[in-house]
């Protein structure tokens, strides 16, 4: 019903506009038939003229006037011809036949004649009028008049318009019922076209099926068009849900804990790592308390909060023994008390053995390829070891049950699994190694390469950041040890016990709506940062946020701003970086000799381009508390994370975490490992200086819409993949494992008990 409602509407100015069109056309017709005619006569009437004039040349000088007037009577007796005159040259009638009428005057029928349309309305009809000579030689011969009846024309003309109207009503009816036909097949066919598309059919199905050719039943050719519209509107529809309210089921602490609760049953949970997550320091106001500058502390802190465990780390402050109880413990963080820190005390030596020596100089180098020797004491490695162990006793210690899950953190403890394992055999060991792997000719050089890989492979679990480090272990396993490697379920099992190698992208905890509100805003930061740095307002302004490493690429960072500044002279004045450089391992020689350096860069670069009042390099090289990190990620127009090599890099998830204006731009190496999520950065090769210019120059010049599309994305990202969801995919894969081994255990125990029962 509505569809031919909606096809009347269509047909009634379908049917209007056809008879417009005939009636205008009409007329033309008409008009253009008495051409025709009037053509066709004026042609007749030659003919007949010449036919006279020759009859008329032949009669006698004296049977003239009767010859001549039987002659014309006789040309008459054709229906068509209504009269016929005789003129003479000087217009005066000889004679004329019957018909002819007597106030016609030859000179008035010459005049008539001489016009385009000849034609004459007498009280009988109307007539067409014809004046030919009877000797065309001589210029003044003689003219026959003839008038032509147009009544037969007048009739044609009527019959013609009748025929036409006729033809036009026939045909618009025809094309109309056509339309309608077509028009109610077509509807039909949106219709459920369009519903399929509502339905999410042609949206879903892939478009392209066996080998390229369409899908069989993919939205018709017409709605196609319609089809990539919708779906481009519903994609945009369905982005911006997902940027505001991000995934259905998010991973937050509480999802966390519930794990723990369901998959875990609430087992203890033990944190093993080097550094502590709060240092107590004195100072001259009393103790106080600072968080360190490290990516595993910022990621490991928030799950020890939601899961209430024992975190095992290396005293470090000056007033640490201070706040311990005997036990060596305090309850963290000092407002909420979430959980407990036990301290480890390390002397001197071991500290310098295990910790400066073999895990910095040795390991740390060795995984970053980073152009810096690795450096293996036999000393040191003694001290590794004998610290592991002594960790590991802690760990033993601290259990409450034999089957605690452990987390073991890093490089630090790459020998502390086995340790573990041998006393609490049925602890699961999680291992994540926070730092890259390298390939196995890299991992080669170390002469305890295989106790290394050993002690790793004593972990139930052992994770990476991503599946690339994970591929390079496994192939290090494959090169240096007798292990069976089984990629399908991505295990190795080393002596009979499987070891899962899984990578777990690790990330930083979503801000609360708490932590947000306590933020200044970005104008407000802005203000703030550019008044205790003197930066002149219409600054363009670049941060880096690192530890004062060499694996962080701020050497490369500098050269790039140089080189900004010589292509690009307009940011000469304009365009200044701050780097925060959180002081870090400076005992070791290799690592003051590249702060040196930076240092000296920094003052070269700056004696270059400086001018007064401004200078394009503020290097920050002092711990800062993390609300003056914020101030900063929020204040920035761009931030610079150029890593030569980085397992994951948390500082670019934190600016993206900051910038809930949507605004600014991430400059980010692709040898970090978060270059592989977010891909919505300026991606750069920080050892290539012309590409991280380029880039530089590109942040400073991005539109802010381009700069809100690729900071909503990355938002997006960081959000569902935030620090708990890290923890949470590690914990439930320990949950399953667990599980399995409880089956395994009482399957063995009751076929155990089965064959002594069969014993007589
Ligand atoms: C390792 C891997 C991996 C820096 N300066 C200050 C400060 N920081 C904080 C940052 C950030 C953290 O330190 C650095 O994290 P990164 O991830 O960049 O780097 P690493 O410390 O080398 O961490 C790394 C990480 O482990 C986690 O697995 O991502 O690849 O190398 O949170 O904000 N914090 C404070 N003051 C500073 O001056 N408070």
């Amino acid at each position: 019903m509505k569809s031919l409602h909606l096809q009347i509407r269509f047909l009634v100015p379908l049917l209007a506009t056809l008879t417009v069109a005939a009636l205008l056309a009409l007329p033309l017709l008409d008009q253009m038939t008495l051409r025709w005619f009037s053509r066709d006569l004026s042609a007749r009437g030659a003919m007949v003229a010449k036919t006279l004039s020759l009859a008329i040349s032949d009669i006698e000088p004296g049977a003239k006037r009767e010859r001549l007037r039987a002659l014309l009577e006789r040309g008459v007796l054709d229906e068509r011809l209504v009269g016929i005159a005789f003129c003479s040259a000087d217009d005066r009638q000889v004679l004329s036949t019957k018909g002819f009428p007597d106030t016609l005057s030859c000179k008035e029928a010459r005049d008539v004649a001489g016009q385009k349309d000849p034609r004459l309305d007498l009280a009988s009809g109307a007539v067409h009028i014809g004046v030919f000579p009877v000797s065309p030689q001589q210029a003044d011969s003689d003219r026959l008049v003839l008038l032509h009846d147009l009544s037969l024309p007048d009739r044609r003309s009527v019959d013609t318009r009748r025929y036409m109207i006729i033809f036009i009503t026939i045909l618009g009816l025809a094309i109309a019922g056509i339309t309608m036909i077509v028009a109610q097949i077509s509807w039909r066919g949106w219709v459920s076209g369009m519903r399929a598309i509502m339905r999410g059919e042609g949206l879903v199905r892939p478009l392209l099926q066996n080998g390229g050719g369409p899908a069989p039943d993919s939205a018709p050719p017409e709605l196609q068009p319609l089809e990539v519209e919708i779906r481009r509107h519903l994609r945009e529809l369905e982005d911006n849900f997902y940027r505001e309210h991000g995934p259905l089921t998010p991973w937050d602490p509480e999802r966390l804990r519930g794990l723990l609760r369901t998959e875990l049953r609430g087992d203890q949970v033990i944190v093993v790592s080097n550094r502590e997550p709060y240092i107590h320091l004195r100072g001259p106001d009393g103790i106080s308390v600072s968080r360190p500058a490290s990516g595993l502390v910022t990621a490991v802190e928030p799950v020890m909060r939601a899961c209430s465990g024992t975190w095992i780390a290396h005293g470090s402050g000056n007033a640490d023994q201070e706040v311990v109880d005997a036990n060596d413990r305090v309850a963290v963080p000092p407002d909420t008390q979430d959980y407990v820190l036990r301290r480890i005390w390390l002397t001197a030596e071991e500290e310098e053995g295990y910790y400066q020596g073999f895990a910095n100089e040795g390991l740390w180098p060795l995984c970053h390829v980073a152009h810096v020797r690795p450096v293996f004491r036999e000393s040191d490695w003694a001290q590794y070891r004998a610290v592991n162990q002594r960790f590991a006793d802690a760990v033993v210690a601290e259990a409450r049950s034999d089957d605690p899950v452990v987390l073991v953190q890093d490089y630090h403890f790459a020998l502390l699994p086995a340790m573990v394992r041998e006393k609490l055999p049925k602890a699961t060991i999680i291992t994540f190694w926070h730092i890259p792997w390298p390939n196995p000719e890299s991992f080669g050089i170390c002469p305890w390469r295989r106790e290394l890989l050993q002690g790793m492979l004593g972990s139930t679990i052992l994770g990476f950041h991503t599946r690339f480090h994970c591929k390079n272990f496994t192939e290090t396993v494959d090169r240096y040890l007798e292990a069976r490697i089984e990629h399908e379920h991505s295990t190795i099992s080393y002596q009979g016990e499987p070891t899962l190698v899984q990578s777990y992208p690790i990330s930083i905890a979503w801000p609360t709506d708490d932590e947000r509100a306590q933020w200044p805003t970005p104008a407000a930061a802005r203000e703030a940062v550019f008044a205790r740095l003197g930066l002149a307002p219409d600054t363009m302004l670049a941060v880096g946020v690192d530890r004062f490493d060499y694996t962080k690429g701020i050497l490369e960072r500098l050269h790039a701003v140089e080189r900004l500044l010589e292509k690009h002279p307009e940011w000469q004045g304009r365009f200044v970086i701050v780097q925060v450089a959180a002081p870090t391992r400076s005992a070791l020689d290799e690592y003051r000799e590249f702060q040196d350096r930076i240092q000296r860069v920094t003052e070269r670069i700056n004696l270059r381009f400086g001018q007064s009042g401004y200078k394009p390099v503020h290097l920050l090289a002092e711990h800062h508390d993390h609300a003056a990190l914020m101030a900063l990620y929020r204040a920035a127009d761009m931030c610079v994370v150029t890593s030569l090599h980085d397992g994951m890099n948390l500082v670019c998830k934190e600016f993206i975490a900051a910038r809930d204006d949507e605004q600014g731009v991430l400059i980010l190496s692709r040898f970090a490992g978060a270059a592989r999520e977010l891909p919505e950065a300026l991606v750069i090769n920080p050892y290539h200086v012309e590409e991280t210019t380029d880039a530089l120059h590109r942040a400073a010049t991005m539109p802010p819409q381009e700069q809100r599309e690729r900071m909503a994305s990355l938002r997006m990202t960081v959000r569902e993949f935030n620090v708990y969801r890290w923890a949470g995919r590690m914990l439930a894969d320990a949950g399953q494992w667990r599980l399995r081994e409880r089956i395994t255990r009482r399957v063995q125990r009751r076929s155990r008990e089965g064959a002594e029962a069969m014993i007589p």
